[in-house]
């Protein structure tokens, strides 16, 4: 398992095995089913590209008026749980004392990618994010603290999994697309991305 260091990114590639990963989106599906994927607008009007959903006490939503957690999906009904496994690996990769209150899924389709931006609607910036790349290779872009000045690239793969805590904890990231089809673990293509946060 190598582990990359870029800008205080810690990049474990091949982090998960094949089996793993088949087995955390089994434990995906139903969660899926009790929690469907949505379009968030962002707050001046527009779609995201990427649709998503969340699990855990809280998710993670966007419209006109702005971006926040919230503590049930658009349907009214509360979040599913947090899959023990993505607990497990949390702790294991973060080494937080604190459980994860939220698993956002972000699920990107062919023409889906995601702008620069800072994960920053958490009150506790000292418990890292910690992100599981599922199916299609992704191109993660990683910038500084501050917008804009030069950026890093770097191919995601299924199974890679990237903790942003210390220096990269505020740093802008970013998916500039991903290469559809270019894995086999979701039947329809796509890539499924989940992070987990401590919120409060
Ligand atoms: O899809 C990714 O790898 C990054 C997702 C992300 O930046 C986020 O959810 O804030």
């Amino acid at each position: 398992m190598a582990m990359l260091r870029v800008r205080g990114f810690e990049i474990h590639k091949s982090y998960l095995s094949p089996e793993a990963q088949r087995a955390l989106i089994d434990d995906l599906r139903p969660l899926l089913k009790a929690a469907p994927l949505f379009s968030p607008e962002t707050p001046r009007g527009g779609k995201m590209s990427v649709r998503m959903t969340a699990s855990g006490s809280y998710g993670w939503f966007s419209d006109a008026s702005g971006y926040r957690y919230i503590d049930q999906h658009p349907s009214g009904r509360l979040w599913p749980a947090i899959p023990q496994a993505l607990l497990d690996l949390w702790y294991a990769a973060s080494g937080a004392d604190r459980q994860p209150e939220c698993c956002l899924l972000n699920y990107y389709g062919e023409d889906a990618r995601m702008g620069l931006h800072q994960d920053k609607d958490e009150a506790d910036f000292s418990y890292p994010v910690v992100s599981i790349s599922l199916g299609d290779d992704a191109l993660f872009r990683i910038g500084n603290i501050t917008r804009g000045g030069k950026t890093d690239s770097v191919w995601l793969n299924s199974g890679d999994v990237v903790v942003m805590g210390g220096e990269a904890r505020l740093a802008y990231h970013g998916v500039d697309r991903i290469r559809f089809k270019s894995s086999r673990l979701l039947p329809k293509g796509g890539r499924i991305n989940l992070t987990l946060r401590v919120v409060t």
